[in-house]
C-alpha cells in the first residue's frame, strides 16, 4: 500500500512537471531551425539572427525598412530596393498590390514577446505569438509603428501604439473600453486597440484617457 501511494506520488509529480517541461524545451533563431513559412519568398530557408533582407529582425523584436517589405516577402516576393523600374520589370504584380503605393515610406516597427516572440516553444516550427495565452485578447502583446517620408518636399512622421486589449475590455462600435468604463482608445484588427498616435506638426493626436503606457495592458 505504501509503495503504491509512492508510486502514485511520482506519478502525479511526472504529470505536473512533464507538460512544463515540454514549454519550456524552446527553440531559438540560433538554432537555425525556425524557417520562412511556406508561400514567403524565402520560404524553407532559415531566420537568420539578425537582420533579414527585408529588414525584420525577429531576434530583437524590430523591423526597419520600407513599408512595401513589410508584406512583400509573405506574398512571395523580393524586397524592394529603391528602383521602381527595375523591381516592376521582374515583379508586374508588386503594382497592383494595396502597400505598393507606400514602397517609399519608411517604417520602424518594434513588438514585444507577447506580439511575437524570438522563439518558438508550442513546437509548431513557428515564432510564437500570444505565448501562453489562447490568443492575442489579455495577453499584453504591443506594437509600436514610426513612419516617415516626404511629401511634397516636405519631411512628416507619424508614430503609434497598439495593444492587444485586456480580457475584460469591452468593445462597443469601433472603441474599446476597460471593464470600469474608461475609453482604452479607438479599435484596429479585432482584438487590439490604438493607445497613442503622434502626428509631425501635430504632435499627439490622441492618448488614451485609460493610459497609453503599455504597462496598464499586462495581464
Ligand atoms: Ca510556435
Amino acid at each position: 500500500m505504501k509503495k503504491l501511494a509512492k508510486g502514485l506520488a511520482l506519478l502525479s509529480l511526472l504529470v505536473i512537471i512533464l507538460p512544463a517541461m515540454a514549454w519550456g524545451e524552446c527553440v531559438t533563431l540560433k538554432q537555425g531551425v525556425i524557417k520562412y513559412s511556406v508561400g514567403h519568398y524565402l520560404a524553407g530557408q532559415p531566420i537568420p539572427v539578425g537582420y533579414d533582407i527585408y529588414g525584420y529582425n525577429y531576434q530583437a523584436h524590430m523591423f526597419n525598412g520600407s513599408y512595401a517589405n513589410v508584406y512583400l516577402g509573405g506574398d512571395g516576393l523580393p524586397p524592394y530596393d529603391g528602383n521602381d523600374a527595375a523591381y516592376l520589370a521582374a515583379n508586374p504584380k508588386a503594382a497592383s498590390k494595396w502597400y505598393w503605393p507606400y514602397r517609399n515610406t519608411n517604417l520602424v516597427m518594434k513588438w514585444n514577446d507577447a506580439w511575437l516572440s524570438n522563439k518558438d516553444c508550442d513546437g509548431d516550427g513557428k515564432l510564437d505569438r500570444y505565448a501562453g495565452f489562447p490568443s492575442y485578447v489579455g495577453s499584453g502583446a504591443w506594437e509600436t509603428n514610426h513612419m516617415s517620408g516626404t511629401d511634397g518636399g516636405k519631411h512628416w512622421t507619424y508614430f503609434v501604439k497598439i495593444v492587444a486589449v485586456p480580457a475584460d475590455a469591452v468593445r462597443n462600435g469601433g472603441i474599446w473600453y476597460t471593464a470600469d468604463g474608461a475609453m482604452i482608445g479607438p479599435a484596429i484588427w479585432g482584438a487590439f486597440a490604438i493607445i497613442q498616435e503622434v502626428a509631425s506638426g501635430e504632435g499627439a493626436t490622441f492618448v488614451s484617457p485609460a493610459s497609453p503606457g503599455f504597462g496598464h495592458y499586462q495581464p
